[in-house]
Order: structure tokens, then sequence, then C-alpha cells
């Protein structure tokens, strides 16, 4: 298997005292805007360097597209990067990843539709749209559990198209047949499912069919429930608790490409895992000091996981080179260097 050393050399981090050091190349943070607060222009600006990534070759060598090397990468690290330590700061960087030459590749071909303005990095799907943006964007779905399919993010003009086909009935059919019927997405394929490629229109399923009537899960979501989990005092719990509680529901309520681990087929997985990310950074931000070196729980799946330090290697399979966990552990570290 291909993969199998890649995947190996995820947890091979040895234990150590990791002294702090101040990362002073971050002198002009990104501040991520909350995606109902963006200009109309700006969303629709969004949205286009999404379709624009629809549009390039993959940069890992692949036969698909280079926005479809998030989903292949995504999936393929599934159990790697998932119910275990890493999972916070793999996805920190998987959102926004800095430095590639095949994000400059990408940027290079941006630039040619659009003239760029100043830019602070070089990132990848964040970054193209960091060219003319400067930042990327965050839902937060605290804000809408009132009614989640009414979140601005499903609207058709401003936002990413709202759920799959009403006519398929998932008890019947496959829910990945409920395509998107509106919004800028709205005919789009996407290439992987978690069987490997195989083509198939962008789908959505809110309440997966009938497992949750009308809820969206919002229980697991709400202002409320957030609070509970940015209470917990160690990482190890925190992380736990974000990750199976709203994290998890979310991915769940949407639905359709929202549900594998191919998720990233639904560009709403870069607005959902911003949040995610938020709250982790909020929760830092509680106790710098502590909590931007504090790191731990299960290293690897599986009853005989050790213990996760910060020096594992988080891998990339190629997206991005690959990182020891303590480079993503700010927001402000120099291949990262952003604000909430
Ligand atoms: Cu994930």
């Amino acid at each position: 298997m291909r993969f199998s050393s890649l995947l190996l050399s995820a947890g091979l981090g040895a234990a150590a005292t990791i002294p702090r050091q101040a990362d002073t190349s971050c002198t002009n943070p990104v501040k991520r805007a909350e995606w109902r607060t963006l200009s109309t222009e700006v969303q629709k600006q969004y949205v286009d360097a999404v379709l624009c990534l629809k549009t390039k070759p993959s940069g890992m060598g692949l036969n698909t597209t280079r926005y479809d090397d998030f989903p292949y990468v995504h999936t393929h690290l599934d159990k790697t990067i998932h119910t275990v330590a890493m999972f916070l700061p793999w996805h920190r960087l998987f959102v926004k990843s800095t430095k590639t030459p095949s994000a400059t590749v990408a940027i290079r071909a941006l630039w040619r539709k659009h003239p760029p303005t100043p830019f602070t990095s070089f990132g990848f799907l964040c970054s193209v749209w960091l060219i003319r943006l400067q930042y990327c964007s965050y839902w937060d779905w605290t804000l809408d559990t009132d009614d989640v399919t009414k979140a601005p993010v499903w609207d058709p003009e401003t936002g990413f198209g709202g759920n799959g086909d009403p006519a398929i009935d998932p008890m019947k059919e496959s829910s990945a047949k409920k395509c998107l019927v509106d919004g800028p997405l709205k005919g789009s394929q996407v290439a992987y499912t978690m069987s490997g490629y195989q083509p198939h229109c962008l789908a959505r399923n809110f309440n997966s069919g009938i497992a949750f009537p009308g809820d969206m899960l919002a229980d697991s979501y709400t202002k409320a429930f957030v609070d509970k989990v940015a209470a917990l005092d160690n990482y190890a719990d925190f992380r736990y608790s974000l990750e199976g509680g709203p994290h998890g529901a979310i991915h769940s309520a949407v639905g359709g490409d929202m549900s594998p681990a191919t998720s990233p087929n639904d560009p709403i997985f870069f607005l959902h895992h911003g949040q995610v990310d938020r709250l982790w950074t909020q929760w830092q931000q509680e106790n710098p000091e502590k909590r931007t070196t504090e790191f731990g729980g299960p290293k690897t799946q599986g009853k005989n996981s050790g213990e996760a330090t910060l020096e594992d290697v988080m891998p990339y399979l190629g997206l991005v080179p690959d990182v020891k966990v303590k480079e993503t552990m700010s927001t402000q570290a120099s291949r990262l260097c952003y604000t909430y």
C-alpha cells in the first residue's frame, strides 16, 4: 500500500520538553471573519476561488483537480487524524496550509484572471483567496441553532446553496444522489468517495434523512453547549468534547458528502473547520502561556495508543510538507499568522 509508510510516520514523535520560542515573523496577522459579516462581493470571490481550484490540475500528481486533493488527503489519513490528539492541529494546518509550490501555481493561475493585491503569505485553498481578500472565513453555527437549515451559508446567492434534491428519498435511494439543487455548486462534480475514485454530484442530506428529524442535531452545538466545552480545563478533554460534540454533529447533520471521510468535497467543510479552529484558538487565548504548549491524549486510534506529544509529526501526503504539532500550536506561528 502506497501510503502505509506515510501513515506510520504520523506516530514517530519522541517525548520531549519543548522550549517556547517567540515567533517574530508574524507581524501582521490576518483576521478571519464570520461568513455572514462578509460583503456579498467578498462572498462571491470566495466561491470563485473554490470554483477556480476545481478547474486546476492536482498539485499531487493525481488525475483529478487541485480541489480534489483535499478530500483525497483527508480520507487517506482518516484514521490518523480523527479521534486522536492531533485532530485540532492537523485540521488547523489543513484549512490553511502555507508555502507550497503547488499553491504558487494555483495562485499564478488566479493572478492571470484577477490582478493581485498585496498578500502576506502563500497558502492553499485559503491563500488563493488571500491574494485578494487576506483571510479565510468561518461559519459560527452557534448563531443558527434556532433553524440551522436557514443559516446564511446555505443561501444560493450569498452562500454555498442548500440541501440536496428533496425528491430523492434517502430511505429508498442512496443519499449520494441528493445532488445540490441551487447555488453556485449546483451541478458540481466531486471525484472521491471513501472507496476511491468515484466521480459523483456534490450531495447534501440535511438531517441524514430520518435519523435526526428536523433538528439538525442543534443541541450539540448551541452556544450553551459550546460554552461547556470551552470550560474544560485540559487539552485532551477539550479536544475530545469538541470533536465528538459540535464538530461531529455538523458533519452528520449536513449529511451527503459532509458525512464520510471525503467531507472536504463540500466547501462548507472549510468554514466548519474554521469555526472548530476558532473555538480552539479562543480556548488557547484564555491562558496562552499554558495552552499554546498544552497538548496530549491518544497519539493513535486503538487501545495501544501512546501519549501524543508536541514533537509528533503530522502527515499531509505531499499536500504540504509534514510538520510537527508544535509548529501549529499558535495561530500566530510564522506559517499560519492569523487571528479571529
Ligand atoms: Cu477531518
